[in-house]
């Protein structure tokens, strides 16, 4: 057993592979695509800024130790299970709104660095999407698997989901997990592929896509009915691993022995030159695929235990 949880299953050996790494950021954009087209994936390890990410990260967890939820020193990121965080159904939202806001977290998440990273990726400049989805996941949870497609399908045809650890996230901290070879699943994709997202953009049509055939066996199942891997990595600060929205992905379990919250944020990408009006993602205050915004996200949502927070396995977004 490989001693690493999904869904509160342990995960065999055999059922879980590592990230394969990019071994130079810095190359050329056919290299890049290359990689991308191959694994789905590609994970470039240092690519970003540590200082700065780290700097995102005390800021996000101050934010969060203001409010209760986080013991000091807040850059630890230990949960305390209490909050005095505004509920979200109360404040609009506004509390998670300006903390996705913060300077220094916005530096990273779209900040000339990570801009040049994934146009160099692309080949030609990118333009990150203005709603972001940022994760304080607590010990004991997980993000179920799904395809972003459905979520981000209307507007360009190339968006990438860009995930950023903003901190160092160890195996047992619940990190990103990857699909091998799941850009091959035709039998989830095609359905997804049929579904015309430009006239039926509803909550309902785009969660159903993007979770419901996914998640009707256990992680650890499909794996196995498929001959294929769960696959995660330890992450550092300054790595960034980007995917296509045709790659099946959810979260290990953070298992933390230190109750850490797993922090890290997804921002959607896309080349600047493709449209850029959709609602959802653009603009000072994007509405998101429920329709409320920041209020309506995983993350507003006051950090609580998975026993209390009413869901059996796993979060959706
Ligand atoms: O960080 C996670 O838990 C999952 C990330 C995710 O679902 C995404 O990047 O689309």
């Amino acid at each position: 057993m490989s001693g690493l949880k999904i869904q509160q299953r342990e995960i065999p050996n055999e059922q879980f592979g590592r990230l394969v790494e990019y071994a130079n950021a810095t190359d050329s954009s056919t290299d890049l695509q290359q990689h991308l087209n191959e694994h789905g994936y590609l994970l470039l390890r240092q690519a970003l800024d540590r200082d700065s990410v780290m700097a995102a990260r005390q800021k996000v967890l101050s934010r969060l130790h203001d409010v209760g939820e986080i013991e000091d020193p807040p850059i630890d990121g230990k949960v305390t299970w209490r909050s005095q965080r505004p509920d979200p159904g109360v404040d609009g939202g506004e509390f998670w709104k300006s903390v996705n806001q913060e300077p220094a977290l916005r530096e990273v998440t779209h900040g000339r660095t990570t801009h040049e990273v994934v146009g160099r990726v692309f080949g030609e400049s990118a333009q990150a999407h203005d709603l972001m989805f940022l994760r304080p996941m607590p010990p004991g949870s997980a993000t179920q698997l799904h395809y972003d497609y459905p979520f981000f399908a209307g507007g360009s045809q190339r968006i990438h989901t860009v995930w950023i650890p903003l901190g160092d996230i160890p195996l047992c901290n619940g990190p990103l997990v990857l699909v091998e070879n799941s850009f091959d699943f035709d039998d989830l994709l095609d359905p997804i592929r049929a579904i015309d997202f430009t006239h039926d953009r509803s909550n309902e049509i785009v969660q159903t896509a993007a979770y419901d055939s996914q998640k009707e066996s256990h992680p650890i199942d499909l794996a196995v009915s498929r001959s294929t891997r769960l696959l995660s990595s330890d992450f550092s600060a300054g790595d960034v691993v980007i995917f296509s929205g045709f790659l099946l992905h959810g979260s290990l379990d953070n298992n933390s022995p230190h109750e850490r919250v797993r922090l890290s944020c997804d921002v959607r990408y896309q080349p600047a030159a493709d449209p850029h009006d959709d609602e959802r993602y653009f603009g000072s205050a994007p509405k998101g695929s429920k329709g409320g915004g920041y209020a309506d996200m995983r993350g507003a949502k006051p950090i609580q235990r998975l026993s209390d927070s009413g869901q059996s396995s796993g979060q959706r977004l």
